[in-house]
């Protein structure tokens, strides 16, 4: 991170409804990015807010028989409180309708007016009232709102308004757009932006007449009128940091680092925005990010399609870290990701109970009766520590990269690639074998490496789960340093002589739902532990001689793209070279399985997984804790030969 300061923004939210998973989403990405900043030591400005003007927030309060503002009074209640449960540190929260925000926004209006930039005449068009966006007949050829997932029928208005002369700077957007390659992210959004601005642009209606629509900021020049929703809440984003009333402030923190958005509201951010921005000769903010969306059942979760899943339901089951995590993990920042319980239990389980979790209650049971609680000293490293090592350190490269290039998912992926590392490292190592033979020099390294992955591991996490990474460094014994992100890329700080905390179960383990098991994974991972077998059903031996097991060498491997789980590994079966997908990407990285001599099922019949063509099967064992094991044979053995 090389910026010294930080301003991220999240769109604010309308308060005609309660706030859902997708509001938390990206005010949990900008939290999680404004926490790892801090920890970088870059000073931040967060701001959120509400959007409380508008036809929608009119009509919500109409139907319940309330002024707009009592409405919005009491709505923004519930944002304010999801964001302190949730544990958001936003610096700032605006809301549109406070006097420091309508002040600043009649200034803006008033000096574009006196400067030509804005005229009157008479609007014939449509309008979509949930976007609040206007349209010209050809935008709306079937008088339907074409806007990303809304498709609702459009009015026809007919009226006297006030227009922004946005037209005049399509082409400078457009150069600047081309010349300002990060300007918009991510890239496809970028060409979203620019296949829009291809076709003509019009000026912008800026206005609504009181009589038709009275809630909101009233145009400077004309007490007929307010301005139009969108003008208005925009200029939060400069008006929360004291744009034409706190220069000091404004130069301080503007132009913004990044503003987050959904993709639902790319053509406002990135096209009406940056030319309000222009026209104010005020500079463009560094990055516009638009993030894709909550499916719930297959479409996009919002008020209006009545699939919204409250953030609450999950943070009473499985508490606050865990929803932020999942949040973070399972979507790729810029796609859409299905957000269901099962997913949802499926991760907490694999990551957090059987990885993170596990690997904590391992280390402190052992510390606690091999060392008295005491972090031993290490002696030398041997190639298992430095391979550890390489991975945590890794995790901390990748995880300070994924917040550069806003993939905060391929840190976390990282991250629990190095957790897995450490428990199967603790199943090489064997450090009950070691105590069982008095190797304590072997015994202190070990279970030393392992609380130092901890430290690491623990701090990258921690602005993503801070309540968690706090409790589980506290455990650690660490619990009262104040650590620098940089700390996490320097291996050995851990203290010998730490004495360790009390023991806890971080994350308690949860029920999968019954009628949503996991489907049969067909890229061969056994179900996990010992219990399965004393279900297994007795074969002939006749039935097993058909299955064609051999040894195979592992010549590449990468990873699937857009499968965080599966890994194609191109293999050699003596004479013969195939494909083979495995997912076991949480498992091995590429580069621990190239060379590596594999047993494999040779004669299975070729599957498409994930559209990638599998040609037999590997063979791996999952232990108790969900940590996989690859079956492999003993001293040097060539590729091709029959196991059985
Ligand atoms: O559009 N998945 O407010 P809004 C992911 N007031 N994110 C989602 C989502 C989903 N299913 N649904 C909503 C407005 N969001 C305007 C913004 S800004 C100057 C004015 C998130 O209450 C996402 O960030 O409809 C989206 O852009 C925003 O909520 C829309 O919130």
């Amino acid at each position: 991170m090389t910026q010294s300061r930080f301003y991220v923004t999240t769109p604010i939210y309308y308060v005609n409804a309660k706030p859902h998973i997708g509001h938390a989403y990206t005010t949990i990405v900008a939290d999680v990015l404004s926490r790892y900043h801090r920890l970088a030591g870059v000073e931040v400005h967060f701001l959120t807010g509400t959007d409380e003007h508008g036809q929608k927030v009119q009509q919500a309060a109409a139907q319940r028989g309330v002024s707009p503002q009592h409405h919005a009074d009491e709505t923004v209640v519930a944002f304010r409180e999801l964001w302190k449960t949730l544990e958001i540190t936003n610096d700032d929260f605006i809301r549109t309708t406070e006097e420091r925000h309508k002040q600043i926004v009649q200034n803006i209006l008033q000096n574009l007016y006196d400067r030509g930039e804005i005229y009157k005449a008479e609007y014939d068009g449509w309008y979509c009232v949930t976007c609040e966006r206007f349209f010209t007949e050809r935008d709306v050829p079937e008088r339907i709102c074409p806007e990303a997932g809304c498709g609702r029928p459009v009015q026809r208005i007919s009226e006297s308004n006030y227009f922004f002369k946005m037209s005049q700077y399509k082409d400078w957007l457009v150069s600047y757009i081309n010349d300002n390659p990060c300007f918009i992210q991510p890239d496809f959004r970028r060409n979203e932006t620019l296949g829009f601005l291809r076709q003509k642009l019009n000026d912008l209606c800026i206005s609504r007449p009181k009589s038709r629509m009275s809630w909101g900021i009233e145009l400077p020049f004309d007490s007929e009128f307010v301005t139009y929703v969108w003008f208005d809440a925009l200029i939060n984003y400069i008006s929360g940091i004291g744009y034409s009333v706190n220069p000091e402030l404004f130069a301080k923190w503007w132009p913004a680092s990044c503003q987050l958005v959904g993709k639902d509201i790319l053509t406002t951010h990135t096209v009406y925005w940056p030319i309000m921005l222009k026209a104010m000769g005020v500079e463009m903010p560094k990055m516009i990010f638009a993030h894709g969306w909550w499916l719930s059942g297959g479409s996009r979760m919002s008020k209006s399609s009545g699939n919204v899943i409250d953030p609450m339901d999950f943070v009473e089951r499985c508490g606050i870290d865990a929803f932020r995590y999942f949040l973070m993990a399972e979507m790729a920042l810029g796609q859409d990701a299905a957000f269901t319980e099962d997913a949802f239990v499926r991760r907490y389980n694999a990551d957090l109970a059987n990885g993170l979790g596990n690997l904590l209650s391992r280390v402190a049971t052992m510390i606690g009766r091999e060392c008295g609680g005491i972090v031993p000293e290490p002696a030398a490293e041997s190639e298992h520590e430095i391979a550890l090592k390489e991975s945590v350190l890794r995790a901390s490269s990748a995880m300070q990269k994924g917040i550069e290039v806003m993939r905060i998912d391929t840190g976390v992926v990282a991250v629990s690639e190095a957790i897995a590392e450490a428990n199967r490292y603790i199943e090489q190592r064997q450090p009950w074998r070691m105590s069982k033979d008095g190797d304590k020099a072997g015994l202190a390294t070990v279970l030393y490496s392992v609380a130092e992955t901890l430290r690491i591991l623990s701090l990258l996490l921690s602005p993503i789960m801070p309540g968690k990474t706090a409790e589980l460094r506290k455990a650690l014994g660490i619990g009262g340093d104040h650590p620098h992100l940089k700390d996490s890329a320097r291996w050995g700080l851990l203290k010998p002589g730490t004495r360790i905390g009390e023991k806890i179960a971080l994350f308690p383990r949860l029920d999968e739902p019954k009628e949503t098991r996991k489907p049969v994974d067909k890229t061969s991972v056994p179900e996990s532990g010992q219990a399965a077998a004393k279900d297994i059903v007795q074969i002939e031996f006749n039935d097993f001689k058909q299955v064609d097991l051999r040894t195979a060498k592992v010549l590449t491997a990468e990873r699937v793209e857009g499968a965080d789980k599966l890994l194609r590994l191109e293999i050699e079966i003596g004479d013969e070279k195939r494909q083979i997908v495995a997912g076991i990407a949480k498992h091995y990285t590429p580069e621990q399985l190239v060379g590596r001599t594999i047993v494999v099922v040779a004669n299975l019949k070729p599957a498409r997984i994930r559209g990638v063509e599998s040609n037999g099967m590997l063979l791996a064992a999952t232990g108790n804790d969900g940590v996989l094991s690859l079956v492999s044979i003993d001293g040097e053995v060539g590729s091709g030969l029959r196991v059985g």
